[in-house]
């Protein structure tokens, strides 16, 4: 069944994927075996029965699949004359050739086109309980007025804005309304320091930046266009700023400035779709802009903290906002597990259908208790596995039978047209199950990173030399006897101790067992004799008082009942707090630095989220150290 680009079927298109995102990451009581329903374009592929025939096919012929996704679902302007012309050897990726589209037209005018009035945007504010609700109508206005902004101030088609914004509708009309005209966008989380902004601006070559005066976020003001006059003074390249308010207070505004107004907004209800990552990470960019706007839903722009102004911000909003899918970090399900299941349960969460999951493994302790306590055991979990470089989600437990299992923090399942392959360290292809090895993909898919912005060498050397006619994830993975995927980690946290390799990730699942503990990052060491020694951080969750040397021995015992004696850690430093990005990734590379004390290489620290994280790691590992001489 093709469906042309027409009107009538292009409300079909978007109706029809609208539906599937929600199967995707909402599977309900009601079955969804037949295929052509659950993906109409399968109607139209021969001998496809189930969805296992489906992803089989989506591997074995690819172009087929992905030929029939792209015209069903997106409108071209120019239809593609070449599905692909990819050669994973040489690191050459091309899709869709001869095609032209244009993604906020796909974002925003099919579905104004057919439901204007359909809630596009729920922003949840900082300021607990002023969320504000924009349609695609709106949202559609918003984009042009800035496109047209811009293109009155010269950006130009091939030009790169760069975005220096909170999560907020206007970024998101920001980002549309530079795809609009043709200009790319540089999104910079607006946490960056004024020499981290300056840098990507740089990097960017961008002569346009748009800010807001100031940002909100856990309740505190940040002076963003103050940052952004700072970074001016090494980024000679600016000639104009656009500036919006998103608070009242006036900022001093110079010649390069140019003030933008506000626009006016409604309220209607519709299907919600919460993903609380900021749109400065790629999260942001797949699942919170492009994915869900693409697909005609309802999405949340989150731009507070899981504990402002209390640890129950996340589930208020999800009674508040009525959120049907939840999709966050494990870093901030381990943060609120720490405090306790009655900011859960005093909330209503009967309108969550699933609960996602990204950017970390999920250990085990941190995915029961997001499954029973905040889905009281009714929703299924999904840890999503992808990088910025895949685009989009590679490996997770669902799409696949409404009842197949799903296995506590395994991301399980490749996803249509992703065929991964686990390589050992001579660089040949393990086929056997219950075996681990570097995870590669082997075939390219249209989300696919195509290069480095002006460095395409780099984007070869780093992805595609490794493992010749293979893309590199730089992940680690176990495949088990039924051929899931588990992710163990990025490769460099692999240690091997006396012989023996072993994810770091998988020692941290065993410590986050341990009621007392919060969470913890486990790192190598170089070690006279072992090779590598185990070096364990653990935070405590708030309330715990125990002897630390108890708890060591506690932990210790554990890990070598769980894996094996010699995984057990040398050393357990206790912390306050881990370094982590801002995007909320614990910074083992900075950890590995300072167990081997080699303060001069900590190298770039402009992601950490927060500084003094590091001061108080180093002078608890100098403690530990005096106290294991003396
Ligand atoms: C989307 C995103 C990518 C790296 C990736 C891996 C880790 C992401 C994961 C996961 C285990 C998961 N990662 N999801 N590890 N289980 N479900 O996070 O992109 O910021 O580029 O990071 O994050 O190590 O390679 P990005």
């Amino acid at each position: 069944m093709w469906l042309p680009c027409g009107c009538t079927s292009k409300y079909v298109a978007s109706s029809f994927a609208r539906r599937t995102l929600a199967s995707y990451l909402h599977v309900s009581g009601r079955s969804r075996c037949n295929v052509a329903a659950f993906m109409p374009e399968a109607a139209g592929l021969e001998g496809v029965s189930g969805r296992a025939a489906l992803r089989e096919l989506s591997v074995s012929n690819s172009e087929s699949f992905w030929a029939a996704v792209a015209r069903h679902r997106l409108c071209w302007s120019t239809p593609f004359h070449t599905v692909q012309d990819c050669d994973l050897s040489r690191g050459k990726i091309k899709w869709f050739e001869g095609g032209k589209l244009n993604v906020s037209v796909n974002c925003l005018d099919r579905h104004v086109h057919t439901c204007p009035e359909r809630v596009a945007l729920i922003w949840e504010r900082d300021e607990r309980g002023s969320e504000m609700k924009y349609t695609y109508g709106e949202l559609l206005e918003m984009t042009c007025r800035l496109g047209n902004l811009l293109r009155r101030h010269g950006v130009k088609r091939g030009d790169c804005v760069t975005i220096y914004m909170p999560t907020c509708p206007l970024a998101v009309a920001s980002m549309l309304a530079c795809a609009r005209i043709g200009a790319a966008h540089n999104v910079v989380f607006a946490g960056f320091s004024a020499d981290a902004l300056a840098e990507r601006i740089r990097d960017a070559q961008s002569s346009t930046v748009i800010t807001v005066n100031q940002g909100v976020r856990g309740g505190k003001v940040t002076e963003l266009k103050k940052t952004v006059d700072t970074a001016m003074q090494s980024c000679p390249t600016v000639k104009q700023v656009f500036v919006a308010m998103r608070t009242d207070n006036p900022v001093t505004m110079t010649a390069r400035d140019i003030a933008m107004e506000e626009y006016v907004f409604s309220y209607h209800d519709g299907d919600v779709f919460g993903c609380v990552a900021d749109i400065g990470w790629i999260t942001g960019h797949s699942y919170v802009v492009y994915g869900p706007l693409a697909n005609g839903a309802t999405t949340v722009l989150f731009e507070s903290t899981p504990i402002y102004p209390d640890p129950g911000r996340y589930w208020d909003m999800v009674e508040r906002l009525k959120i049907n899918q939840f999709y966050g970090a494990p870093t901030a399900i381990r943060l609120l597990l720490k405090y306790g299941d009655q900011w859960v349960n005093k909330y209503d969460r009967s309108t969550l259908k699933t609960l996602g999951s990204v950017g970390e493994p999920i250990n085990t302790e941190a995915w029961e208790w997001y499954h029973r306590v905040v889905g009281d055991g009714r929703c299924p979990v999904v840890d999503t596995w992808w990088q910025t470089e895949t685009g989009g989600i590679c490996i997770a437990p669902r799409p696949s039978d409404p009842d197949a299992e799903i296995v506590p923090g395994m991301a399980m399942r490749p996803f249509f047209g992703i065929n991964p392959v686990l390589m050992d360290t001579e660089g040949e292809v393990l086929t056997s199950n219950n075996t681990s090895g570097a995870l590669c993909m082997a075939q390219p898919w249209p989300g696919m990173a195509r290069t480095i912005h002006n460095n395409h060498q780099r984007f070869i050397d780093t992805y595609f030399q490794p493992y010749p006619g293979y893309f590199f994830t730089g992940d680690g993975a176990y495949r088990s006897e039924e051929g899931y995927y588990q992710i163990t980690g990025r490769l460099d946290d692999v240690i091997n101790v006396s012989g023996h390799r072993i994810g770091t990730a998988e020692i941290e699942d065993v410590v986050n067992q341990c009621p007392a503990v919060a969470e913890s990052a486990v790192v190598g060491y170089t070690h006279s004799i072992k090779g590598q020694g185990v070096y364990a951080f653990v935070v405590l969750k708030k309330g715990i008082d125990v002897q630390e040397a108890d708890l060591s021995r506690q932990l210790n015992g554990m890990v070598s009942e769980k894996i094996a004696k010699y995984a057990s850690p040398d050393f357990i430093q206790f912390a306050k707090r881990l370094p982590k990005t801002r995007s909320g990734k614990i910074m083992r590379r900075v950890l590995r630095k300072v167990v081997e004390s080699d303060l001069e290489g900590l190298g770039d620290l402009s992601t950490l989220d927060d500084p003094a994280a590091v001061q108080e790691i180093i002078q608890g590992h100098e403690k530990l150290l005096s106290k294991n001489r003396s």
